[in-house]
């Protein structure tokens, strides 16, 4: 299996709160390096090291990725994230560890039904995010670029490989993750939706296009509300999650939520009770794999978060190291050799999670 890392999403370290105190966010650089160690320490997985196109000397690469993102994210949006720390520190003298969060979220009224962004940078990072645990600091920009670059080149990988060796697999280690940011607003540590860009990229190249049926696999503990946001009305992409009930984000997950217009039905969502061991994940899993197996995708992307591992912090579920490898093998059972792009989303017990993904990899190549 290739594993794709650039060195430029360590930059991205940022803040959260947590009751009333600013705490450093869960979502770290650390965890990021701690996988990278560990697949190095073992060697036999294929580790590539990639550049951000905002390093590269050639800057039609940046417009091309660009052009990709653009394709489900907003410009108004992308811009308030290149700038807003610049605009900041413009106004102001700031250190660099400082952080934008939100001072006012946008919400409905009766007046109007189209709020425009405030002039104010505060208030503006409350429009285009929903929650605050996405501040942005001076390096945000460039891992979250560095991030979405990890998905598009891990397309690339995929279909250049697939016209010599067939039933390739690729594994982006994105960072900040993407499932939770629907194109205009960040929030639960994404900025942006890294899935997206792996299927518009996708669209891009592959010869059937627009018309490529494609599934997403989300795995991680929490509801990928901005990838079910993004695809709600898409008839030709089928999304599938397994996530902890009455959970962050809170307002989506529900198994009530089928998908819009031709697309009803091609959306399942599988909430599981707080507490849920193994067993009652794999009846779930083996549930998602069949419905995509039926909807016939040529395409997989899998949200692969390590959250459901029972000591994350901001999960609940009962699964231990080996269990992953288990995982693993059982997507490669029933979706066996469907071109697959694994994206890093979640995963927040430091000290374990080199060797869950490590189990991961591991089951995925056996096909236990
Ligand atoms: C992101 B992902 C902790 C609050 C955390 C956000 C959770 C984001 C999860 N102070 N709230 O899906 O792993
Ligand atoms: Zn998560």
């Amino acid at each position: 299996m290739i594993v794709l890392y650039d060195p430029d999403t360590l930059l991205h370290d940022t803040v959260e709160l947590v009751g009333a105190k600013i705490r450093s966010a869960l979502e770290s650089p650390a965890r990021t390096r701690t996988i990278v160690e560990k697949l190095s320490e073992s060697g036999e997985h294929g580790l590539r090291t990639i550049q951000s196109p905002l390093t590269s000397d050639d800057p039609s690469e940046l417009k091309a990725l660009l052009s990709i993102i653009e394709r489900t994210h907003g410009r108004e949006y992308l811009d308030h994230l290149k700038n807003a720390f610049d605009q900041w520190r413009a106004e102001q003298l700031i250190e660099q560890h400082e952080n934008i969060l939100p001072e006012c979220f946008v919400y409905p009224t009766k007046a109007h039904s189209d709020p425009r962004p405030p002039k104010d940078l505060f208030a503006r990072a409350g429009y285009f995010a929903f929650d605050m645990s996405s501040g942005i600091m001076f390096q945000t920009y460039r891992s979250v670029i560095a991030s979405a670059n990890l998905a598009s080149e891990s397309v690339s990988y995929l279909l250049d490989f697939k016209h010599s060796h067939g039933a390739p697999s690729v594994f982006a280690l994105c960072r900040p993750p993407g499932h939770h940011c629907d194109g205009n607003r960040a929030g639960g540590y994404c900025y942006v939706n890294n899935v997206a860009v792996c299927i518009s990229k996708y669209r891009s190249l592959s010869v059937s296009g627009e018309f490529a049926r494609i599934g997403i696999l989300d795995l991680d503990f929490h509801h990928g509300n901005g990838t079910q946001e993004l695809y709600y009305s898409d008839p030709q992409v089928f999304y599938a999650s397994i996530h902890g009930e009455d959970e962050f984000p809170y307002y989506t997950g529900a198994d009530s939520e089928t998908g819009a217009g031709d697309a009803v039905g091609a959306n399942l969502n599988l909430p599981l009770a707080t507490g849920s061991d193994f067993g009652e994940y794999m009846k779930k899993l083996n549930q998602a794999l069949i419905a995509l197996r039926d909807f016939r995708p040529e395409f997989l992307v899998v949200s692969l978060g390590f959250d459901t591992f029972h000591l994350d912090p901001l999960g609940s579920f009962q699964i231990s190291t080996e269990h992953y490898a288990l995982i693993a093998a059982g997507v490669r059972r029933v979706l066996a050799d469907l071109p697959t792009v694994i994206l890093l989303e979640g995963g927040y017990a430091l000290e374990h999670l080199g060797e869950n993904v490590k189990s991961f990899l591991e089951g995925w190549e056996a096909r236990m």
